[in-house]
């Protein structure tokens, strides 16, 4: 069995490969599609996003799909970058310079109150939120399942680690007293949104049979 994820980011397809691998299916992505044309994401929501590009390639391929919108929500910015996150320092998509802009803009906000209270005495600079939008549609765009998952932490003043994918480094997750990217990628899907997304979107379509 496989499964058609509607992404073109090499960070998402690795860590769906290892999810869906213990399940014994095997994982395409936009990657092994390269005729489909770009897709328009306009909606204001992760969850309006992930339903425009199951979509859009459950019609292209004429089979179901499964898409993944996610990003980062930063309590100090107001919920920002958000839907956003991908683009968040321009075109083209760019981790490195996302993840600059994001230590930018915080580092304007000025000293955060409580931010010696972690027990890694990490420096940390906001509260925030990764969400993981996931729609499994039909191929005539029926949707057969939209989840969300989320996966709470802060933005440390300093990246760490090598591991994941764009704002990785900077996630700090204080019960671990590490970020993200100083987690493996089974650690990570243990307990990330998109992790929680997936196991969500297995159980309700575990209980359609
Ligand atoms: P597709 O639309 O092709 O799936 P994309 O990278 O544009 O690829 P999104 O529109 O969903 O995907 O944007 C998600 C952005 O949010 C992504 O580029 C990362 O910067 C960030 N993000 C999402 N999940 C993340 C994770 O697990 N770790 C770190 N950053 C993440």
């Amino acid at each position: 069995p496989e499964v058609v994820i509607a992404t073109k980011n090499a960070g998402k397809v690795k860590e769906f490969q290892a999810l869906f691998g213990e399940r014994g299916i095997a994982v395409r992505s936009l990657r092994d599609y390269p005729d489909i044309p770009d897709i328009v994401e306009d909606g204001e929501t992760f969850a309006a996003n992930a339903l425009i590009k199951a979509r859009a390639v459950a019609k292209a391929i004429g089979a179901p799909a499964v898409a993944d919108d996610s990003g980062l929500a930063v309590e100090r910015l107001n919920g920002a970058p958000g839907v956003y996150s991908a683009r968040y320092a321009g075109e083209p998509a760019d981790d490195a310079a996302n993840n600059r802009k994001l230590l930018a803009e915080l580092g304007q906000l000025g000293a955060t109150a409580g931010a010696a209270a972690n027990p890694g005495g990490v420096k940390l600079l906001s509260a925030a939120k990764f969400v993981c939008a996931m729609a499994f549609v039909d191929a005539d765009g029926t949707v057969l399942a939209a989840v969300e998952g989320e996966c709470d932490g802060a933005i440390a003043a300093e990246p760490r680690g090598e591991h994941g994918f764009g704002y990785d480094p900077l996630f700090y997750i204080p019960q671990l007293g590490r970020t993200m990217a100083e987690l493996s990628m089974e650690e990570k899907n243990a307990l990330s949104h998109r992790g929680q997304a997936l196991r969500k979107l297995w159980q309700a379509m575990d209980k359609q049979g």
